[in-house]
């Protein structure tokens, strides 16, 4: 029984191993940063599925050579735990390490700093719609009145037109549409609960959170529509959340601003 139970766990950890290595398992990317990011995700699985199929394979050789028989008393072994820690150390040393070199490179692509040319776009989760806003001409967000949001006449901002000049001109859809190759940078909020803004293709994924404006920024670089999706569970509709971002080409871009631009 031991031998068999050993043979399980060496095929499903090879089992496991072979289906990651079957396919490639992203969309092509369509953003500037995208390589770097997919070269963080690859060594971090390359690093984590070593160390997984090294301890399936010591985990099946224990139970294979220790396993029960008739003669056999159970024996300690003093010196494990401090092999155990030390094993530990060393893992945890190497995972710092990538994090403070790599991870550091990949967060960096997306969290630093934005280009002088962006286009600025705020985006904003609701249960269970995202909405999308422009500066418009005057390149000013109008500020945010939150007594003013009111969905049923499409305030989903909580702007006063009437009142604030840098609010007239925003341009609110629900639809995200942005220039291909101008930086983007995209600041994210919440109204209710956390949501979060997945789009697999421009490899960014971030969470949208109630009182905070995150900014990521990213270039999209292929023309296209990709799906943006929330990835918090944050309600009962949460599987039906999500938005479209159409890549376009600038003079595109253009139009639809202007025929969508009051
Ligand atoms: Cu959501």
């Amino acid at each position: 029984m031991g031998k068999f139970f050993s043979a399980i766990v060496a095929v499903i950890a090879l089992a496991s191993a072979g289906l990651f290595l079957s396919r490639h398992w992203m969309p092509s990317p369509t953003a500037r940063h995208a390589p770097i990011l997919d070269s963080q995700l690859h060594w971090t699985l390359v690093d984590a599925g070593v160390i997984f199929l090294i301890a399936q394979f010591v985990l099946a050789a224990f139970v294979w050579k220790f396993r029960a028989l008739p003669d056999r008393k159970t024996r300690s072994f003093p010196v494990g735990v401090r092999i155990a820690i030390i094993i530990a150390v060393v893992f945890i040393g190497i995972e710092l390490f990538s994090a403070a070199t790599l991870g550091r490179r990949a967060w960096a692509s997306m969290y630093d700093g934005s280009a002088s040319n962006s286009l600025q776009v705020e985006a904003m989760g609701q249960q269970f719609a995202y909405y999308f806003r422009y500066a418009g001409a005057d390149g000013k967000f109008g500020p945010v009145h939150t007594d003013k949001i009111n969905a049923s006449i499409g305030n989903y901002f909580g702007l006063d037109r009437a009142n604030d000049d840098a609010s007239k001109d925003d341009v609110v859809s629900a639809e995200l549409v942005l220039p291909e190759n101008r930086p983007i940078d995209l600041f994210l909020t919440a109204q209710d609960v956390i949501h979060s803004f997945y789009v697999r293709e421009l490899r960014v994924q971030q969470d949208m959170v109630p009182g905070m404006r995150i900014p990521v920024h990213f270039t999209p670089t292929k023309a296209g529509r990709y799906e943006v999706v929330c990835t918090q569970l944050c309600g009962l509709g949460h599987y039906r959340m999500r938005a479209y971002v159409r890549i376009v080409p600038e003079t595109e871009f253009e139009n639809w601003m202007r025929a969508h631009s009051r």
